[in-house]
């Protein structure tokens, strides 16, 4: 009696520790973010962990951990290849160390535009699953942030007025654009913005309408000026192996629920710039467009990047431009 009660203890253990629920009726899904719950990208992939939930019958429970609280943003990608967690999200660009088309949706003024970000991702989805089959992931959705726009304490009127500025990036293709203007760039998690500028370790940063609202931009800076300089995404991908494990019906679900997760998330994306853009005016920020000066400044900049990035980014990234424009 006593040995059969241990045995079924550790039977109970082992089922726990295999991420099950205890009554055995399904499976928990751990899925990490960088991104705060308010954050539309993390609503999106809750209404897409409720949808599963539900069409399995709860048989599939997708559990979130957002803001980093599991994963630290740059350790997310390489959590799910090594199925500590069979699903993730993360900024797409981050991998562009990896391969330089990962971070083609950040290169300044290349789509600038939600019809033009939706044309790269097209172009992009399928060089970008090829790269990561080979890491045994596989894409599920990508949705864009809004245009990135610029913050900071004083009107900027040319690249020049930029010059020296503390500059928040979240990649290495902004930190190399920060660089260009004459910026000091520092790399800061979304959750930890507010305190970077209270503690002056930053004084400007390029970032949606989305985030800055978020962040409450207008307790630290003044002006937002709209330079709508490019669309970068988040992606969600899934461990193969353990997608694999899953019955062919509970797999069909997955993926009709991310095809509906994607096209949900880019219209709450584009909702997204026009509302939380008006926050910050209401909250006192000046939204300035931006003068004719600054933006040839700034795309002066882009299109250099953008002859190093053909460069670094070698066949895969000329299959992607050629895809793009032809569309
Ligand atoms: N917000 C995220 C990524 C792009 C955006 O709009 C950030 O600032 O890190």
């Amino acid at each position: 009696m006593k040995v059969c009660k241990s045995v079924l203890a550790t039977l109970a253990g082992i089922i726990v520790g295999l991420g099950m629920t205890a009554n055995v009726i399904g499976a928990t899904w751990d899925m990490p973010t960088p991104y705060p719950d308010k954050t539309f990208h993390t609503q999106n992939i809750a209404i897409f962990a409720d949808e599963v939930s539900k069409a399995t019958g709860g048989k599939l429970e997708i559990k979130i951990h957002s803001a980093g609280s599991l994963f630290k943003h740059p350790e997310i990608k390489n959590a799910v290849r090594a199925g500590q967690v069979p699903i993730g999200e993360f900024f797409l660009s981050l991998l562009s160390n990896e391969h330089q088309v990962f971070g083609a949706d950040s290169q300044p003024f290349l789509a600038t535009n939600y019809k033009d970000a939706k044309k790269l991702w097209d172009a992009q989805r399928p060089v970008v699953t090829a790269l990561l089959d080979k890491q045994g992931l596989m894409p599920l959705f990508s949705v864009a942030w809004p245009p990135q726009g610029l913050y900071t304490k004083k009107e900027i009127k040319t690249v020049d007025d930029l010059k020296g500025i503390k500059f928040r990036t979240y990649n290495a293709t902004l930190e190399l654009f920060a660089n260009l203007i004459g910026a000091a760039p520092t790399q800061v998690e979304v959750p930890d913005i507010p305190q970077a500028f209270s503690t002056g370790r930053v004084d400007a940063m390029i970032t949606s309408p989305s985030t800055g609202a978020n962040s409450k931009a207008w307790d630290f800076v003044t002006h937002y000026t709209d330079i709508q300089a490019w669309l970068p995404k988040n992606i969600v991908v899934v461990n193969k192996k353990a997608f694999g494990k899953l019955d062919k019906k509970t797999r069909n679900t997955i993926l009709a629920a991310a095809k509906a997760a994607e096209t949900r998330g880019w219209e709450m994306s584009m909702k997204e710039t026009s509302e939380k853009t008006q926050i910050l005016k209401d909250k006192g920020i000046i939204v300035v467009t931006p003068s004719a000066e600054l933006m040839s400044g700034l795309k002066k900049i882009g299109a250099s990047m953008l002859e190093k990035w053909k460069k670094d980014a070698g066949s895969e990234g000329e299959k992607l431009l050629k895809a793009y424009q032809a569309k």
